[in-house]
């Protein structure tokens, strides 16, 4: 898989994917990322990539100028476009699965305010928002997209990590809490049935705990 991430500020983007297995999965050719600066696409000699909205309102909109010629400098045929933006599709694992399976990604962040539309209506394939919550900065919301992309390419987890991924997970129920040792810290011992050794006992309070964790953290599970 190729992935070109075009923002105003790639090495925030790629910071993230540039260590531990994200690197690895580089390193081992399953991924070739590239960062873009959008001000290299800018049409005036002041690297100008934004104007105030028109209407008026506050902060700055992309022009469609530079974005226009960024994107169809970096797109092909089977490229997937993508923007990062808080108007997006809330993103899931779903949405991490099937980008996925392309060859090609084209990842488009905004900055400021947003994006010119008549961009996103004639260049952009899917819009997408990594949560309800405010970031300063769309190249994180790239990063972090990227990585759960990268994690599913055959190969990128080690195989003692995909195995973990199989045997247990249900997309619905939250991890039970775990605990290791020392079996007493600071007053607090560790639940005495994991220390019990009987593992049907042990499979049980597991599953009613992850039950109780879910109603309290997720109910919309
Ligand atoms: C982004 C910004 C709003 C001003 C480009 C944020 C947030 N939860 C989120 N998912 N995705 C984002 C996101 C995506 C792209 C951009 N910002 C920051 N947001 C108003 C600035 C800029």
């Amino acid at each position: 898989m190729r992935i070109d991430i075009l923002t105003l500020f790639p090495e925030i983007a790629l910071a993230p994917l540039s260590d531990s297995i994200i690197q690895r999965a580089r390193d081992a050719g399953l991924v070739d990322i590239h960062g873009h600066n959008l001000r290299d696409w800018s049409q005036d000699k002041h690297k100008r990539v934004d104007d105030s909205p028109c209407g008026g309102g506050p902060g700055m909109v992309l022009q469609p100028g530079p974005l226009h010629a960024a994107i169809t400098a970096l797109k092909k045929e089977s490229t997937r476009v993508v923007l990062m933006t808080p108007q997006g599709a809330p993103f899931k694992q779903a949405h991490a699965r099937r980008l996925s399976l392309e060859t090609h990604l084209l990842i488009v962040c905004g900055h400021y305010e947003g994006v010119d539309h008549r961009i996103v209506e004639s260049l952009i394939d899917e819009e997408i928002s990594i949560g309800d919550y405010v970031l300063t900065n769309g190249a994180i919301a790239a990063a972090v997209l990227c990585d759960a992309v990268i994690r599913l390419l055959p190969g990128a987890l080690g195989d003692a990590q995909s195995a973990i991924e199989e045997s247990f997970s249900d997309p619905n129920l939250l991890e039970a809490p775990c605990y290791t040792r020392p079996i007493e810290f600071d007053g607090m011992k560790v639940p005495e049935i994991l220390l019990s050794g009987n593992h049907a006992k042990i499979t049980e309070w597991r599953k009613q705990q992850a039950i109780a964790r879910t109603r309290q953290n997720r109910p919309d599970l």
